[in-house]
């Protein structure tokens, strides 16, 4: 167990075991943690975001873990943050993962974390944006996410990243215009990932159709991801966009909803543990109520909010 300013100094000096605890800390919501991120809130450093989402089994992980090890080889720093609401698995990564990242697992430069929904408090979407923070102060030049592409709660994540790849797979065609409703929107790079599999250009030259009635130019590439085919010119897209977005201003207004978003999620952890505490105080003169029937939990719930709040 590392005492406080231990943490800091492992932390401050690169230390990823420090990083990894810190991680933890913070998923469950500890407000200790909480209080911790502002000795790591450091000026300059800034990380290039890039969210990878698509449907299940599209090869996220397996492309993920790709783009990671070229941008180590170029000696960059990767922090690789796999995302999955529907699974109650959290800090190390699940076994397929695992199997997935084994390649570049250990190299120097890279961190590999899962985020399960268990145990943060308030959601995924109130634990991610302070991690990402704690990940871009920790100091990596690249941090990769990758979450399934289906709810809310993803699409709120994907929406902080600097550049979003969303990904799909031959035959998938059908599905675009059910996509086009909802992730191809937010789509600064389409992949058709296992290009190795019948149809791929097909449903490529299909995405370009449904892509050009959208604002932007948003490029379609193919991959496999299994042996690295097409990463170089998806690597090529990514830095092209973000060169883009550097000149005209769409990188800062990025970041500046990324750091809001992490620091609402902080005020709100705050505020929520402090009412949660306050709430039990409380309650030992309301219990008997409750017990008794006499007062609901709703309404008991309500007032003591309205009293909270007043007090402030
Ligand atoms: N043939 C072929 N298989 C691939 C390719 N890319 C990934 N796969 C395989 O597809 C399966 C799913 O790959 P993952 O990388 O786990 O896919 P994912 O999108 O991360 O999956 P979830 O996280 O479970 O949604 C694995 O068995 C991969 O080996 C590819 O380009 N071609
Ligand atoms: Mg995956």
């Amino acid at each position: 167990m590392l005492y406080k300013n231990e943490l800091i100094q492992s932390f401050l000096s690169g230390d990823m075991r420090a990083l990894a605890r810190t991680v933890s800390m913070v998923e469950a919501g500890d407000l200790q943690s909480l209080q911790l991120l502002a000795a790591f809130a450091r000026e300059g450093k800034r990380a290039r975001l890039i969210g990878i989402t698509g449907p299940p089994g599209a090869g996220k992980s397996t492309l993920a873990a790709k783009l990671a090890e070229s941008l180590l080889d170029r000696g960059e720093r990767v922090a690789l943050l796999l995302i999955d609401p529907s699974s109650p698995f959290t800090g190390g990564a699940i076994l397929g993962d695992r199997i997935r990242m084994h390649a570049i697992a250990g190299r120097s430069g890279l961190y590999i974390r899962s985020l399960g929904s268990r145990g943060s408090l308030g959601g995924l979407s109130r634990a991610v944006p302070p991690i990402v923070q704690l990940l871009e102060n920790f100091g990596f030049d690249a941090i990769i996410l990758e979450t399934v592409g289906t709810g809310q709660a993803e699409t709120d994540v994907i929406e902080t990243v600097d550049s979003v790849v969303v990904v799909t797979v031959p035959g998938l065609g059908d599905d675009v215009q059910a996509m086009k409703a909802g992730i191809i929107e937010i789509a600064d790079v389409f992949v058709v990932n296992k290009a190795d599999r019948e149809g791929a250009e097909r449903t490529a030259r299909q995405m370009e159709e449904a892509l050009k009635l959208g604002p932007s130019d948003v490029p379609v590439l193919t991959t496999i991801a299994t042996t690295g085919v097409g990463v170089p010119a998806l690597i090529s897209s990514l830095d092209a966009h973000y060169q883009t977005m550097l000149a005209d201003g769409e990188l800062a207004k990025r970041r500046e909803r990324r750091l809001r978003k992490a620091l609402h999620a902080y005020a709100a952890s705050l505020v929520s543990v402090r009412l949660a505490e306050w709430v039990e105080e409380q309650l030992t003169g309301h219990w008997a109520d409750i017990e008794s029937g006499r007062v609901d939990i709703y309404s008991c719930g309500r007032r003591l909010a309205e009293e909270f709040q007043k007090g402030r």
